[in-house]
């Protein structure tokens, strides 16, 4: 015993064990930060990360057409702030369908787009697994590259007005399980265009044309029919609402396109925009490929 005690503490052996102990201090205060990481990525492992459970994913249910409408939230007041001309603004309507560009660009699996006033349906075609079909990966992408979209490319369509504010959108996901239902969907969207342009003709006419105020404009149209509003605009403006433009009457309409290259030889896939009737038999005839694969 009392030689092994003698042993230990010669003055070698201290000098020895303090050396040893101060290099693996030195080790341990230099891997301070990643021991601590590491310590603390463990516990993300193990008491931190149930916080995941609580996470819910909703699948939008197979074989339908999913359909994301986002829309201009406040836009009555952002028109206003941006001198939006009445009762339609072309630059406002092709910023729009240039934002849904973009997002058709970026999600091929869109198969038409529908756009009027400050609103946009994106359909994606039944048997997407985009996402794998989570609703709120879908929603929440085509609505957020949307807006970057209108923000990013607002100076080429609205050169001498600047952007006073940031506009932001809302959007919905909405599933349909037949090619009718989608159909009636679309044709839902260009009735709205169709009723609010009528009505918003006519009176933007009546006030910007005629001096009524906005309340006396209100009051002559109301209850006044689809047929009596053309009436008005035809005897005391002298507009064929019929010939008024259809971007304005239709709404866009954005479907993919083969566009042949210069060599002929490959095809690329473009945009086509249309402003027609999507209500009628026509225009589905003339589409095949949207609704056809599918039943
Ligand atoms: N002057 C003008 N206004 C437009 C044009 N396009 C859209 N708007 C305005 O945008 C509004 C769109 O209607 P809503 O989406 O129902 O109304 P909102 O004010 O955006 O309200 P929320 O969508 O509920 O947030 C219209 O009522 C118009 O006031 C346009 O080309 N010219
Ligand atoms: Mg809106």
């Amino acid at each position: 015993m009392h030689h092994v005690f003698s042993h230990v503490i010669t003055m070698q052996n201290i000098k020895q064990f303090l050396k040893l102990y101060l290099s693996k201090r030195k080790v341990t205060f230099l891997s301070g930060r990643s021991e601590v990481s590491s310590c603390a990525s463990r516990m993300a492992k193990s008491s931190f990360e149930y916080v995941r459970s609580f996470e819910t994913e909703e699948k939008c249910l197979p074989n339908t057409w999913i359909v994301v409408r986002i829309d201009g939230k406040g836009f009555h007041k952002f028109a206003d702030a941006h001198g939006y001309e009445k009762p339609n603004d072309k630059r406002a309507l092709d910023l729009m369908t240039k934002a849904a560009e973009v997002v058709m660009d970026e999600f091929r699996d869109i198969k038409i787009a529908y756009g009027q006033s400050d609103e946009y349906s994106f359909v994606f075609k039944k048997d997407t697994n985009l996402y794998n079909r989570r609703s709120v990966k879908l929603m929440t992408n085509v609505n957020s590259l949307f807006a970057s979209s209108f923000v990013y490319y607002w100076s080429q369509y609205f050169a001498e007005v600047k952007l006073r504010y940031p506009p932001s959108f809302d959007a919905r996901i909405i599933l349909y399980p037949t090619n009718k239902n989608l159909r009636d969907y679309l044709s839902w969207r260009q009735a709205d265009v169709h009723v609010n342009n009528l009505y918003n003709t006519t009176f933007w006419s009546l006030v910007l044309k005629k001096g009524l105020t906005n309340t006396e404009a209100e009051e002559r149209l109301q209850r006044t029919l689809a047929s009596d509003k053309n009436e008005i605009l035809f005897s005391e403006f002298g507009i064929n609402y019929n010939n008024e433009p259809e971007i304005f009457r239709k709404g866009t309409t954005l479907v993919r396109t083969k566009v042949k290259s210069s060599t002929d030889e490959i095809s690329k896939k473009g945009i086509e925009e249309l402003h027609c009737d999507i209500i009628k038999e026509k225009f589905w005839k003339e589409h095949k490929d949207i609704l056809e694969p599918y039943s």
